[in-house]
């Protein structure tokens, strides 16, 4: 069965409950949940004046197409009422596909593994966390390796959670 990296994030509304939430809803539509990072607070990129975010990653197994799975993350978000009303603006939930297997995918509804990846710390910290080894098939190099060459300087602190 496919492993699929994905990433949390919230910045609106009790943000804890709603990244638990999301785990729960993601393990019953994806595919069970084999990892979980942390929960990282994590400074807004982007639109630097919105709250901060809490971001968690995960590993699933699953049966879903990326297409499939795209749509199962955009539920949960649909879910957790995301409404989409400022490019960048804060959200109760925002769910991304960072890795699908070994896939490199240019869709115009989605691109794997996800195109920001190397340049965003709110990601590769907390999928680092979980899978510091992988080698993302893009570049050839693994997320600690990217981790270690990323230059975002924005802060990214965990608030809790072991690994598992
Ligand atoms: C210039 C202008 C350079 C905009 C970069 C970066 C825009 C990231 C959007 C950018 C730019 C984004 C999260 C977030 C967002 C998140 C944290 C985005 C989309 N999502 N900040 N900002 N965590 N910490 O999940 O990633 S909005
Ligand atoms: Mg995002
Ligand atoms: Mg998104």
């Amino acid at each position: 069965m496919p492993t699929a990296y994905l990433l949390l994030g919230s910045n609106l509304g009790d943000r804890t409950a709603t990244l638990q939430a999301a785990v729960a809803e993601l393990g019953r539509t994806a595919g069970p949940v084999r990892a979980t990072s942390g929960v990282y607070e994590t400074a807004a990129w982007g639109l630097t004046e919105q709250p901060a975010f809490l971001n968690q990653a995960l590993e699933i197994q699953t049966n879903l197409s990326p297409a499939q799975l795209l749509a199962v993350c955009l539920a949960a978000e649909q879910h957790a009422g995301r409404q989409r009303l400022v490019r960048w603006g804060s959200r109760t939930l925002d769910v991304d596909i960072l890795l699908y297997d070994d896939l490199v995918l240019d869709t115009p509804t989605l691109q794997l593994p996800h195109p920001r990846l190397p340049e965003r710390r709110f990601a590769l910290l907390p999928l680092a966390e979980i899978a510091a080894t992988l080698v993302h098939p893009g570049l050839g190099c693994t997320v600690a390796e990217l981790l270690a060459e990323c230059s975002d300087e924005l802060a990214v602190t965990r608030v809790n959670g072991e690994p598992r």
